[in-house]
This record gives C-alpha cells, structure tokens and sequence, in this order.
C-alpha cells in the first residue's frame, strides 16, 4: 500500500517545494502529516486540491510514518531525525546534520543510487538519508558523467549562489531591498547584515580555521563522499550573488585521462537531469532564469581549459534551481526509491 509521509518545516520554501514536486510527480501516498514549529502550526497549507493544518513537531509525529521528508535546519534534523528513524521511519534530511556521518548514505540519485542499497520502505526498520548540499548537487549533475569518462583529479569550483539559498526570509529581503534602493530609501539588511540587492559577497556560512567557509568545505567533503573517491583534489569560491532561486557555479575540471571539449558534450547531451545550453555564436548559454522553477541543470561554455596541456582540462558553466534540484526533488527522487 501507498506510504504514509510527513513534511517537516513545511511551511519554508524548501518544505513548500517539497509539496509541489510531491504533486508534481504524482508520488504514491496513503497520509501526509504537516509539521513545523510551534510558531507556525494551525496555519493552512494546501496540497494536491485538499487544505491541511500544520501541527507543531514533537517525539510522537512519527508515530506510523513511513518516510519524513526534513528541511527545518541542522539542528531540528539532528534532535528529531534519529528519534524518527529509531520509529521505524526513513527519514530524507536536507539539511547537514548527517551528511558526513558514516552509514549514512549521501545521495544525488542520478550520481550515486547504489549508496542506499537496501533501504525500503516496509523493510520494517527506519534511515537517515541525507540530501546533499545544493552546491554539491548541480555542480556533480554536470561532472559526474564527465568523471566517469575521463576520472577527474582535480575540480576548482565558483559559484554564484540565490538568495533561495539562505530561505525564504532572505529571497523576501531581496525583493524588499531592491525596491528600497530604487526608490532612494536605506535597505533593510536583517538576514545578511549588509546590502544584498545591486551587489554580491562571501557566502554567509561561518568561515574556519582554514579560510574557506562552511558552503565551500561541503564542496570538497561531500564531493569525495559522493564519488567515494578520497582522493579528489576539490577546492572551491562560494558567492551569494541577488539572484532569487537558482545557481551557477563555473567549473574547472582537471582529469586523468584525455577528454576533448567534442566528446565533453557528446556525454553532457546524454546525461540524465542535464541538459545543454551552449551556442557560441549567439553567446548564449545557461542562465539562472533558464532553469527556474525546473527540474533539469543547465551546462554551458563547455571548452577546452587552455591552461593545461592537451585535452586533460575543460571548464564549463552549470546552472540549477537551488529549490528544485538542489533540495526538494533531489530529496522526492531519493524518496522514490525507496517505494
Ligand atoms: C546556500 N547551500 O545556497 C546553501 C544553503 O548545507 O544545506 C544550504 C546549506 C546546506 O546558501
């Protein structure tokens, strides 16, 4: 019979998309639960023709759930994910609470399926699964099926990232900010602390010791846990640009094996979920509003890296919906799976 869900931290705008793809692809379901805070149960929220009211997440709301779907944060993830799991249900997290936990499988379906081997719903026992980083997951869209061709040795990654990132408070304050700057006001700046609109800057996420910050360590970390590749050189530049729901990311790829740029997009083109944006002649190629709202990631500028001998180099431009591909339908294809 079909599985009974729950969505927690329903009312954000990953918790949100996760209804529309949930309807969207028609995923099997015999209840759903809507859960977030306590701040915000009693508030309606309406799926497949049919409105629900949010209940507050507490011990007992996974009493007979079969799978949870989690985007409420680290920290809700990890006091109430393995409390759910322990009831019997598999839980999909979004967030990076389990993500480098050994035995918990990291999974972007197009890239690394075979990592949740085994996890069923009606095995009787419950799961962590953990939903990559949104970064991690358009950028390794694009360069898996090229890794697979020719091992990549070493990835320097750029992004240019939404403001979807950072929730649905930040792509409010960047409409607010943007109407404030055009009519001469000061911004109001309560999620990034600075003037988001007509501008850019360093992700947000707490810098370490090393330099890097947060986002960009979940490049390299998740990047060698997906490919279970160890050895894979991966540094990376992470930028919050004023875009409202989809990243770009530039891509420098250096490989073992020769792979020139003809046989680079003879892969791309038939790559699952990527799709080619590539006309020199008009300089046209992907576009953050090209893959809004959609499921698929843009790969374009595909050339040869001229810094690198012969065809060991390529670089190439990705872009896909942080919302979409980057969380809510990377975590309903994992679900999927699992039926
Ligand atoms: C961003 N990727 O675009 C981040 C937000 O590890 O899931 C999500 C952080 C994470 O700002």
């Amino acid at each position: 019979s079909a599985p009974s869900l729950a969505v927690v931290g329903v009312t954000g705008a990953v918790g949100q998309e996760f209804l529309s793809v949930l309807s969207d692809r028609d995923f099997p379901y015999s209840s759903v639960k809507m859960l977030a805070s306590k701040r915000s149960a009693g508030k309606r929220v309406a799926f497949d023709g049919r409105e629900y009211t949010v209940e507050e997440l507490t011990a007992e709301s996974f009493d007979g759930v079969d799978i949870a779907l989690f985007s409420a944060g680290g920290s809700i993830s990890k006091e109430f994910g393995p409390l759910a799991a322990e009831k019997g249900t598999i839980v999909v997290d979004n967030s990076s609470a389990f993500r480098m936990v050994d035995g918990v499988p990291l999974v972007i379906p197009e890239v690394n399926p075979e990592a949740m081997k085994g996890i069923k719903v009606g095995m009787g026992k419950g799961a962590l699964i953990a939903n990559p980083n949104c970064s991690t997951i358009i950028c390794l869209m694009a360069v898996t099926p090229l890794h697979h061709h020719a091992k990549v040795k070493r990835m320097v990654v750029s992004t240019y990232q939404a403001a979807s990132g950072a929730g649905a408070a930040a792509m409010e304050e960047l409409v607010q900010q943007t109407r404030e700057v055009l009519e001469g006001k000061p911004p109001t700046c309560n999620i990034f602390g600075q003037q988001y609109a007509f501008n850019l800057f360093s992700h947000n996420a707490p810098i370490l010791d090393n330099g890097y910050n947060e986002e960009e360590m979940k490049l390299v970390k998740e990047t060698r846990k997906i490919w279970n590749d160890t050895e894979v050189k991966v540094t990376a530049t992470c930028i919050r640009v004023p875009v409202m729901r989809a990243h770009a990311e530039s891509v420098n790829l250096q490989f073992e094996n020769p792979l020139d740029e003809n046989t680079a997009r003879e892969i791309l083109k038939k790559a699952p979920g990527v799709y080619i944006i590539d006309d020199r002649a008009s300089n046209t190629f992907p576009t953050p509003l090209d893959v809004s709202n959609k499921d698929d990631v843009a790969v374009g500028r595909i050339r040869r890296d001229v810094s690198q001998d012969g065809d060991f180099g390529l670089d190439i431009f990705v872009c896909g919906d942080q919302i979409r591909k980057g969380a809510a339908l990377n975590a309903v294809q994992i679900a999927e799976m699992l039926l």
